[in-house]
C-alpha cells in the first residue's frame, strides 16, 4: 500500500484534550494511520513574518506538517480570493462577490508556496488527496515542479452553474487547474452536472464515458462521492444522550415545550435569517403553536475578519431581537439564539430532545448537520428533518420533509406538519434515512474516493 498524503487548506494536529475532534479530521487520520503519510496544510496561525518552513510533529506513522502564513497571506489569500470571492461564487452569492487580481495573485502565490514547500518531504509512489476550494491551483503547481503520480481533489463545497462559474474573470485559470489532477470529486450529481457543462460548453472539452472526461489537453476522472458521517458513533452517542443529566433536565425544563432546533456555523450559506423569518411566519400562521414551541438556534461565528460575516451576524441578532420582542410572554421566548461550540456529546444531547432538525441551507456542498440530526435520534420516538432542496444531504435523504428556504410559509408548513406527524410516519421516514446513513458512511466516502484514484492514472 502506498503513502497517503493529505492536503487541506487548515490542519488538526491531533491533542489529547480536543474534545472537538470528529467527522473528517478523525476519518483522514484513521486513513493516514493505516497506511503512514502526511497531512500538510496551513496552522491556522498568521503572523507578521511568517517562517517560510513547516512545522513537523510526528505522531506514530503520521506526519503533520503545518505551514503558518504572514498576514498579508492571510487577508489575501484566505479571508479574500477564498472567502470573499470563491466562496460566494459556489454558494451562488455572485452579489455578496468581490474580486481583485491582487487577491487572485496571493491565492496562486500560497497555492505556489504549499507545492514548493510540499514536494520535498513526497516519496516517489505517494498518492496525493487534496481538499476544497482554497487549493484549487496546488495540482497544476505540483505538475509543474514534475510531480507525475496520481493527485485527486476533492470539492466540499457546491460547484455552480457554468452560468455564475463564468462570472469569475479567472474561471478558465481554476477549471484548467482542476483538469490537472487524476480525479475530482464532488458531493452530488448536481454538482458534477454543472462542472460537465462547463467543461463541454466552455472549455471545449469532451465526455469519453466511464467517468472519464478529456480537457485542456488531459484525461481525467470526475466522479461524485457523498460525503457521510461515522453513523455508529452518532447512534452511540444518541443512546448514552438520552440517559445523561443534562438531557434529562433540559427535558424537564422544556416541559411541554416542542424544541425546533438549528445547528450552524454562522454563515450566509445557511440561510438563517430566513429560517428566523419561517419560524415567524409559523407564529402568525399557526398562533396555536405559540408558547408550544421554541426554535433553539445555535451558530458560533466563523470567519468573523470577513466584512459580510459581520454583517449577517448584525442582521440575524437584529431578526432574533424583533422576533422575540414582537412574540414573547413573560413564560414564553420563541428563538433562543446561542453563539457557542457545544462538543459532540452535547450536540447529540441537543439533537435527540428537539422535535423538529431544520437545516434551511441557501445552498450547501452537503450539511453533515442533517445526517448527525438523524442518527441521533431514538428510534422509538425519532423526530422530523425539515431539509433544504438546496443541501445536497436532499438528494440521500428523500424520506425528510423536503422543503425551499426561500418560501418561508412552505417551511412553517412543514414545521407545523413535522410536529403533528403521527409516530408510525415518524419512525418510517426514520427508517429510510437510517439505512442510507448506515451505507454512505464517512469511511464509506473516504475509502471509496482512495479506491478510485488508486486507479489512476487514466491517460
Ligand atoms: P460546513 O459548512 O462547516 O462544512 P456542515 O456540513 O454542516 O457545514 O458541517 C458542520 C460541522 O460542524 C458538523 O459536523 C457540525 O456538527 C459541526 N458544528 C456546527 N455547529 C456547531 C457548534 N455550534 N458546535 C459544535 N459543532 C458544530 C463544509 C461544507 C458542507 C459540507 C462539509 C463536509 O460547507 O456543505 O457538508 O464541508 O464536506
Amino acid at each position: 500500500m502506498t503513502r497517503l498524503v493529505v492536503v487541506s487548506n487548515r490542519v488538526t494536529v491531533p491533542t489529547d484534550n480536543d474534545v472537538r475532534a470528529g467527522g473528517l479530521a478523525v476519518a483522514v487520520q484513521d486513513a493516514l494511520a493505516q497506511r503512514g503519510g502526511i497531512w500538510f496544510g496551513w496552522s491556522g496561525k498568521a503572523i507578521q513574518k511568517a517562517d517560510p518552513e513547516p512545522h513537523i510533529t510526528k505522531v506514530g506513522s503520521v506526519t503533520y506538517a503545518t505551514l503558518d502564513l504572514s498576514r498579508t497571506q492571510y487577508h489575501a489569500y484566505y479571508n479574500g480570493f477564498a472567502n470573499r470571492t470563491l466562496w460566494p461564487l459556489f454558494h451562488y452569492r455572485i452579489g455578496l462577490m468581490s474580486f481583485s487580481k491582487r487577491e487572485f495573485a496571493c491565492y496562486r502565490e500560497v497555492n505556489e508556496l504549499f507545492a514548493a514547500k510540499l514536494v520535498p518531504l513526497l516519496h516517489e509512489d505517494d498518492t496525493l488527496w487534496v481538499h476544497d476550494y482554497h487549493l484549487i491551483l496546488l495540482g497544476e503547481e505540483l505538475r509543474k515542479r514534475g510531480l507525475q503520480r496520481p493527485m485527486g481533489f476533492f470539492l466540499h463545497t457546491p460547484f455552480p452553474a457554468a452560468e455564475i462559474f463564468t462570472v469569475l474573470p479567472q474561471h478558465e485559470e481554476l477549471a484548467r487547474a482542476l483538469c490537472a489532477y487524476d480525479l475530482v470529486g464532488f458531493q452530488t450529481d448536481r454538482d458534477l452536472r454543472s462542472f460537465l457543462d462547463y467543461i463541454v460548453h466552455e472549455a471545449g472539452g469532451g465526455i469519453m464515458g466511464d467517468h472519464l472526461i478529456h480537457a485542456f489537453g488531459r484525461t481525467l476522472r470526475v466522479e461524485i462521492f457523498p460525503i457521510g458521517i461515522d453513523t455508529e458513533l452518532y447512534e452511540k452517542a444518541g443512546a448514552m444522550a438520552e440517559d445523561s443529566e443534562a438531557v434529562q433536565q433540559s427535558k424537564r425544563d422544556l416541559g411541554d415545550l416542542s424544541c425546533v432546533v438549528g445547528v450552524d456555523r454562522l454563515d450566509y450559506s445557511k440561510g438563517l435569517v430566513e429560517r428566523f423569518q419561517a419560524f415567524e411566519c409559523l407564529l402568525v400562521n399557526y398562533p396555536e403553536l405559540r408558547r408550544k414551541t421554541t426554535l433553539l438556534q445555535i451558530a458560533p461565528p466563523s470567519r468573523s475578519e470577513v466584512p459580510e460575516y459581520k454583517e449577517i451576524r448584525r442582521h440575524l441578532e437584529g431578526e432574533a431581537g424583533r422576533i422575540n420582542g414582537q412574540y414573547a410572554e413573560l413564560d414564553w421566548i420563541p428563538i433562543n439564539y446561542l453563539s457557542r461550540s457545544y462538543n459532540r456529546e452535547e450536540l447529540a444531547g441537543i439533537y435527540r430532545m428537539s422535535k423538529i432538525g431544520l437545516v434551511t441551507s441557501l445552498r450547501d456542498g452537503m450539511n453533515l448537520v442533517a445526517k448527525e440530526y438523524v442518527a441521533v435520534q431514538n428510534p422509538e420516538d425519532p423526530g422530523v428533518l425539515v431539509l433544504s432542496r438546496f443541501a445536497g444531504a436532499a438528494g440521500e435523504l428523500e424520506a425528510a420533509l423536503i422543503v425551499n428556504p426561500y418560501d418561508s410559509e412552505g417551511v412553517a408548513d412543514a414545521i407545523a406538519r413535522g410536529l403533528a406527524m403521527p409516530l408510525e410516519e415518524r419512525q418510517e421516514r426514520w427508517k429510510a434515512m437510517i439505512e442510507v446513513l448506515r451505507t454512505n458512511t464517512l469511511m464509506k466516502w473516504r475509502d471509496s474516493f482512495i479506491e478510485s484514484l488508486n486507479e489512476a492514472p487514466f491517460e
